[in-house]
């Protein structure tokens, strides 16, 4: 059992680096270059992630712990189902900083639940079912690593309960708005009418608040950004020199599209495995959209993917919101 689980590992492995490599290839080969930003999250882009949460301008993580703390009784009332058992589906479940206050909420009104955190790192999911065991003993948990569709699918395979959707943190902002609606589609069509789906949503907001969020003084969402060069170094043997890139941020109160870039300083080339990609002086990179919503928005979205809003939880700056949504009878 253990040859074959080793082998089933390295041939995973292989498999993800692949992708990664093809998904580097072809965002560097675009008219615009892009990278996803997806593959920010190795070991050391996770440790600046925690930075940027604890950066004074980036606020959507305060925000949003603050609405799990302050409005836990709302946020549990729409997803009691009558005390039918329900599992808590939660995507990319992080540290569960948050989730934690609703479990305990829940499993104190002896709820019938299980708590089911989706994540693609392994590491983070091991730390938090350590948490789940420590902090709330009686709460079931069962970790699901993998792709979110892919594990919400597996979790329809596990049981026929009532389900509930987490997907905190302003994560959906990484999709293009239009992206977003087929993501949505797709959850819409994994569930049953009546099952819920919570959404953490950053609000359009002074667009210098936004902006200073995405380009802090202190400089670590440029480490961030730059770090995903250096994986790219480091998995595929390229060789950026990443002081050559600048950070650039942009945001367009319009339309509420953030958009990182980094900025070659000079004319340069960086070759990966057998490819080589010229940069001209000036010339960006794509690297990340956090798009933020208009709560109109937030209504429309709902309705072209299946879902009807049941409410909206804010925090007290009217700043950030979790969106309950309710999956319509077709
Ligand atoms: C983890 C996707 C919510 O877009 O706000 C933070 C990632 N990027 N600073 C966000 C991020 C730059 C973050 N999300």
């Amino acid at each position: 059992k253990d040859t074959q689980d080793v082998f089933v590992q390295k041939t995973n492995n292989r498999v993800a680096e692949d992708k990664f490599y093809r998904e580097v290839l072809e965002g560097l080969t675009k008219q615009q270059k892009s990278l996803p930003s997806k593959y920010f999250y190795d070991a050391e882009g996770d440790r600046l992630f925690q930075k940027i949460m604890e950066c004074p301008e980036y606020y959507l993580t305060d925000c949003e712990l603050e609405i799990f703390i302050d409005r836990t009784a709302d946020l549990a009332a729409t997803i009691g189902f009558n005390h039918e058992p329900f599992d808590i589906i939660e995507l990319g479940a992080g540290d569960g900083t948050k989730t934690i206050y609703l479990l305990e909420y829940l499993a104190n009104r002896q709820m019938d639940f299980r708590y089911l955190p989706v994540d693609i790192s392994v590491n983070i999911l091991t730390e938090l079912e350590l948490l789940v065991h420590a902090r709330l003993p009686n709460v079931n948990i069962q970790v699901l690593a993998g792709e979110y569709l892919d594990m919400i699918a597996e979790a329809r395979i596990l049981s026929d309960r009532r389900k509930v959707i987490l997907f905190l943190g302003g994560n959906i902002g990484n999709l293009t708005p239009r992206e977003a609606i087929d993501f949505y589609r797709e959850i819409s069509q994994q569930l049953q009418p009546g099952d819920i789906m919570v959404t953490g949503f950053d609000l359009m907001k002074n667009p210098l608040i936004v902006r200073a969020a995405y380009d802090d003084a202190g400089g670590i969402t440029k480490e961030f950004n730059l770090n995903l060069l250096q994986r790219i170094n480091k998995e595929l043997g390229a060789d950026f020199d990443i002081n050559l890139f600048e950070h650039y941020c942009s945001y367009n109160p319009e339309n509420g599209a953030c958009k990182s870039y980094l900025v070659s300083l000079v004319q340069q080339e960086v070759s990966f495995e057998d490819t080589t990609v010229g940069f001209e002086e000036g010339e960006t990179i794509w690297m990340e959209i956090s798009q933020k919503y208009s709560p109109d928005r937030i209504v429309a979205l709902a309705a072209s993917s299946g879902f009807e809003v049941v409410t909206n939880l804010k925090d007290k700056k009217g700043w950030f919101t979790d969106s309950v949504w309710r999956v319509v009878e077709q």
